[in-house]
């Protein structure tokens, strides 16, 4: 069984998708733990209802980003997981840490990547006027919000949208994809190879696979 560990730093709702899809018997992972560098997220209780071990490494009491990632890596690594997930994470992570799990360390990013890398990404979508908007999963590289995609969901952007209802359409499709994408890694499917995603040994456009949620 491939072990995952997940890291958070806030409400955990993509974790509870992790967690339902594993309890529907649709993930086949063991999510050896839940680690948050915040001590008050809420997804600390989601794992702690779903049985799963927690642990808090909270970055304020390091003195640099290195000693921090330093402490994160030694947390992970004793749990020997195969896939470290990135559920709502929102520390940067330094190139040595990255570089450790280079191939086997996904995130979820709440645009059309490469559009929109960094934070802020609904009002940014709506600031450009765009009519879609979206949601990427990537496996992570040194370079922030860089590495190569595996999935993205498109959803339209309505007129009345504000960044609130426009994160909450993007959030829906965030529970579905995500749990797919760590899915098919599990399962040994998904692979990182040369900067490119492999699904089954076929190469995924630079898009991902797409899920468009536009009715036609
Ligand atoms: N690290 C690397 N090297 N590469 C990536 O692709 C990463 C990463 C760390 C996190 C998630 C990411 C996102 O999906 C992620 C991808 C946090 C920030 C940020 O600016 C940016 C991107 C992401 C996560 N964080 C501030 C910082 O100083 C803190 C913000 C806060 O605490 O609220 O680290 O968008
Ligand atoms: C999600 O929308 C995720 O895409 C986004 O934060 C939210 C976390 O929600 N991630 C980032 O912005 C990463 N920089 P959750 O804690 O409820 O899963």
């Amino acid at each position: 069984m491939t072990n995952i560990v997940v890291l958070i730093s806030g409400s955990g709702t993509n974790l509870q998708a992790l967690i339902d899809a594993h309890q529907k018997g649709d993930l086949p992972v063991n999510i050896a733990a839940v680690i948050s560098n915040r001590p008050q997220a809420y997804g600390l209780e989601r794992a702690r209802l779903a049985g799963i071990e927690t642990a808090v490494i909270d970055h304020t009491r390091f003195e640099t980003r290195e000693d921090f990632d330093q402490a994160l890596q030694a947390r992970i690594d004793a749990c020997n997981p195969q896939l470290v997930v990135l559920a709502g994470f929102m520390r940067i992570l330094t190139e040595g840490f990255t570089r450790h799990y280079l191939g086997r360390m996904l995130n979820i990013h709440p645009s059309l990547l490469p559009k929109y890398q960094g934070l802020h990404t609904h009002q940014r979508a709506l600031d450009a006027g765009d009519e879609i908007h979206g949601v990427s999963v990537h496996f992570v590289t040194p370079q922030l919000d860089d590495g190569p995609n595996v999935i993205q969901a498109v959803v339209p952007i309505l007129p009345d949208d504000d960044a609130a209802t426009l994160a909450e359409r993007v959030q829906a499709q965030e529970h579905i994809i995500y749990p797919m994408a760590v899915a098919w890694f599990a399962e040994g499917r998904l692979r990182m190879d040369n900067g490119a995603c492999l699904l089954d040994n076929t190469p995924l456009p630079a898009s991902g696979f797409v899920v468009d949620t536009r009715v036609n």
